[in-house]
């Protein structure tokens, strides 16, 4: 029993951790069905406790070398746990500035190089009789149970109105929509607020060779649309009204067929057009080197935004244009931005989630 709770605890940390990143990557339906496994794998690490106590004890009690950093590792998971639950069901969502859901992915990242220390000094035992009839059926068992525990869990949540009720499919809660001003500013992790001259600044797209310069005003000019909801990876949601340029307007203004540029293209702003790759992506890159790549498709439904709640964006929210992804979670909507260029690389060519 020993061996294979220890054996369970890996696996399960490992699918929680997966799980997490997975939800975080989507912003559709694999969202919701990852949450699910997610917290289905965070409760059976939970039900584990009756047992893992007994192997702790044990090993507390005899000092091996670094069991202090057992008991810190002991102390992430507890918090990442607890913070999850109190995210979910809404408990307490926030503590000033800190969401509960930082606190819970915070804990989990530091808890990583713990867990792998951990494995790599107490040896992680995987023999064949692991996956023996009974080591599957107490596994069955175990996620059984915990599914239970999530559904009853979700029920709670549901029958007293706990403010989880109300989170969106992601888990994130609503705040300040259609209110532009409510809307918080939000870094994805060590990025900070530049100061930029708009006289000066240049958007600068490049195709090739091709290079076409738009200045804020000119950009300021477009009035395209879109009513779309950022949904920021620190929990929360917030619909709002954003308005600046479609992506792919710009990008036609490279594109040559022999016949006439869609305008504003054809009025003599410079940069002669180009045939824009067919295959490859568009990269767009922030001042502050923050970028995110996406498909040349996905341009008719990225807005280079100029405007939030039809007053120009301020610093904090990406002056003086940012990017508006509406189906992708917050941190493909990149501020600041100043360069976008196509290449050959594909979309998928890039680390899932950015460094920065
Ligand atoms: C939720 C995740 C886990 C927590 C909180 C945890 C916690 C602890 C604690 C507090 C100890 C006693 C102190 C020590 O000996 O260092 C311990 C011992 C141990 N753990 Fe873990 N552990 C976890 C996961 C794992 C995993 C995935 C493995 C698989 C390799 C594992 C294998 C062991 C072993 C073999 C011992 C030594 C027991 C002994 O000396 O008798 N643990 N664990
Ligand atoms: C040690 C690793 C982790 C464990 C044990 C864990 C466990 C949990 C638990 C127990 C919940 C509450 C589930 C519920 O009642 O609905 C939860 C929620 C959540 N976790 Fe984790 N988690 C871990 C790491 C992560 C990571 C790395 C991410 C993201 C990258 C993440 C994202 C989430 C999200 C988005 C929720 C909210 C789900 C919702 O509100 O429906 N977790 N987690
Ligand atoms: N350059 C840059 N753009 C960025 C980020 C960042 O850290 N740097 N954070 C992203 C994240 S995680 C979110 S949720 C949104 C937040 O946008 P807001 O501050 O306008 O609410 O911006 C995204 N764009
Ligand atoms: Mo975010």
């Amino acid at each position: 029993m020993k061996r294979w709770t220890n054996l369970a605890l890996f696996v399960l940390l490992g699918l929680a951790f997966v799980t997490g990143w997975v939800a975080f990557f989507y912003a559709t339906a694999p969202s919701r069905a990852s949450l699910i496994v997610h917290a289905v794998s965070g409760y059976a690490i939970v039900a584990l406790t009756p047992w893992k106590s007994v192997i702790a004890s044990h090993g507390i009690r005899r000092r091996r070398s670094g069991w202090w950093a057992s008991v810190v590792l002991t102390a992430l998971v507890l918090v990442s746990v607890v913070a999850g639950i109190l995210h979910s069901t809404g408990l307490l969502v926030s503590v000033g500035v800190i969401s509960a859901m930082e606190v819970h992915v915070g804990a989990a990242l530091v808890a990583v190089p713990f867990v792998i220390w951990h494995v790599v000094a107490r040896r992680l035992p995987v023999r064949a009789v692991d996956l023996s009839r009974r080591s599957l059926l107490r596994a069955g068992a175990l996620l059984a149970g915990a599914g239970l525990v999530y559904g009853a869990g979700e029920g709670v949540v549901r029958a007293l109105t706990l403010p989880g009720w109300r989170r969106r499919f992601t888990g994130s809660y609503e705040y300040g929509s259609l209110d532009a001003a409510l809307l918080p500013a939000t870094q994805w992790m060590f990025d900070s607020v530049p100061t930029i001259d708009p006289a000066s600044w240049r958007l600068v797209l490049r195709a090739g060779s091709s290079v076409r310069q738009w200045t804020y005003d000119e950009l300021l000019a477009f009035d395209d649309r879109v009513r779309a909801t950022l949904d920021c990876t620190g929990g929360f949601y917030s619909t709002q009204d954003w308005s600046g340029v479609w992506l792919s307007r710009l990008l036609a203004c490279f594109q040559t067929d022999g016949g006439p540029l869609p305008p504003p293209c054809g009025e003599g702003r410079g940069g002669g057009p180009v045939a824009v790759a067919a295959a490859g992506s568009v990269h767009v890159r922030s001042l502050t080197g923050y970028d995110r790549r996406f498909s040349i498709e996905s341009a008719g439904r990225l807005l280079i935004a100029t405007r939030l709640g039809d007053q120009p964006l301020d610093p904090g929210h990406g002056f003086p244009v940012r990017l508006v992804a509406p189906d992708r979670r917050g941190y493909w909507w990149v501020k600041w931005v100043t360069a976008i260029t196509i290449d050959e690389l594909p979309s998928w060519w890039q680390l899932p989630f950015p460094m920065q």
